[in-house]
């Protein structure tokens, strides 16, 4: 694929005041723009400390300017770094001079678009550079790193690869039919699909919890008013992030909380407690902690175990969402229950707890990361995302159906698909639409 021909701009460091503030330019007019500005030929990957200059011979800053000759660079193309001092105007005059002298605004994720359209990252890569720049918890930044490293690239490539050899033989046993070029009986043939088929499950497997990390997930606490959700919440965060009061009632607006649970960025939402109300606020209330609850990943029916009466039956709003919900049992430093695991009820996890005590709590910890599918060996997750997931069983199917038939062609035409389903993982096989949606997600200026 060929270089697009614009030179980009873009400050790579976030909006505001900061030490150092840097800009980005990638493109053909790269080095011209480098001597403009600087009045000097900068070596290739040395740090150059310069005034920057408008053509009037004004000084628009000091600073340090390093440029990166084409393909050595992060884009492939030629790339000029501008490290200026960290204020709104000295790097919005900086941006406004270079754009005089001929780059345009880099849209979303335009920089690493480009290092994947010229072969510097794969397109599984790539994502993982946003995965990065985005991830909430240690686990998910070392799970991105390793994708960026290249570690999910090379499973599918091996995989793709054993895909591609089988191929070879099918095919050209099929052209040569009357003289086998090598003798793949349909018994070895259904092994060699069972090992493919292995390899893909393992790699789901591996893939499932990534998806939890680079996706995060949603808990709501929802149930009667003065169950103790604000309690719990407050306890689980560590913070006290909600109001607590003994009238019920009190929590009306949706208050999120975002907290690490097994590697996983897990938002917490404690809502209004669930009951008729005449009062518009408290209505209104409700009808978004109703809300929540439809979106849900994970439900915790909050139930004060000391007055279990007034947390009757008809209060139970998680119908209409299928995800598990567990009975929170509170208070139990009132009822004088045991903390921990319960029996499950009606096929409903249960665990006891005391929020205030802090009683139980490690318990339903325990029972969230098992519900929410959190990794276990944490140095073994792929950082998938749901197109990676989709495209792996999509792969798989191919390969059932591959199994399934037993003419060589269709044997052949399902390998062929079912290499192409993972190629879309890693970007060779890719549409425009795909790229668009992907970098349009990057922050600007990567
Ligand atoms: N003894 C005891 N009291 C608790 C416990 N958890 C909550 N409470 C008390 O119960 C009352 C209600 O707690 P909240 O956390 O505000 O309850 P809520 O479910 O958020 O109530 P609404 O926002 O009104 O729906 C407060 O007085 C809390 O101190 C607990 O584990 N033990
Ligand atoms: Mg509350």
């Amino acid at each position: 694929m060929s270089a697009p021909a614009r030179t980009i701009i873009a400050r790579a460091t976030p909006p505001g005041i900061g030490g150092i503030g840097v800009i980005r330019i990638s493109g053909p007019e790269s080095a011209r723009i480098a001597q403009g500005l600087t009045g000097h030929i900068l070596q290739p990957r040395e740090a150059q400390a310069t005034a920057f200059r408008d053509p009037e011979g004004r000084t628009l800053d000091y600073g340090i300017a390093i440029f990166f000759k084409g393909p050595a660079s992060y884009t492939g193309e030629d790339v000029l770094e501008l490290h200026c001092h960290g204020g709104p105007v000295i790097i919005d005059g900086l941006l406004a001079q270079v754009g005089a002298m001929g780059a345009d605004l880099a849209r979303p994720g335009e920089f690493t678009e480009r290092a994947f359209l010229n072969g510097k990252l794969d397109l599984a890569q790539a994502e993982a550079v946003a995965d990065l720049i985005n991830s909430q918890t240690d686990v998910a930044a070392r799970c991105a790193l390793r994708s960026l490293r290249g570690d999910f690239s090379r499973e599918i490539g091996d995989i793709s690869q054993f895909i591609a050899e089988l191929r070879v033989i099918i095919e050209a046993n099929i052209d040569f039919s009357e003289e086998p070029v090598d003798d793949l009986s349909p018994v070895v043939l259904d092994g060699q699909l069972d090992r493919i088929k292995d390899s893909i499950l393992k790699l789901v497997d591996r893939a499932r919890p990534g998806e939890l990390l680079s996706a995060g997930a949603q808990i709501v606490l929802f149930g009667a008013p003065n169950a103790g959700k604000s309690s719990l919440l407050n306890a689980l965060a560590g913070s006290d992030h909600a109001i607590v009061s003994a009238i019920p009632g009190t929590t009306r607006d949706l208050i999120e909380v975002t907290i690490d649970i097994g590697g996983a960025a897990v938002r917490i939402v404690d809502t209004a407690g669930l009951r008729p109300s005449g009062n518009e606020i408290e209505a209104e209330g409700v009808r978004r902690a109703e809300q929540a609850i439809g979106a849900a990943d994970l439900l915790l029916e909050v139930i004060d175990d000391a007055e279990p009466a007034l947390c009757d039956p008809p209060l139970r709003e998680e119908e209409g969402n299928d995800a598990v919900c567990v009975r929170v049992l509170n208070k139990i430093d009132i009822s004088s229950r045991a903390g921990g695991r319960l029996e499950p009820e009606d096929g409903k996890p249960r665990v006891a707890i005391s929020a205030t005590q802090g009683l139980g709590l490690e318990q339903l910890i325990a029972v969230i990361t098992e519900h929410l599918g959190c990794p276990g060996d944490l140095e073994d997750v792929v950082l998938a995302r749901r197109r990676h997931l989709d495209a792996l069983e999509q792969t798989l199917e191919h390969i059932t159906s591959a199994q399934a038939v037993n003419m060589p062609e269709l044997v052949a035409e399902e390998l062929r698909l079912a290499q192409g389903a993972l190629g879309k993982i890693t970007g060779e096989v890719t549409t425009e639409d795909l790229l668009g949606e992907i970098f349009s997600s990057f922050c600007i200026g990567k």
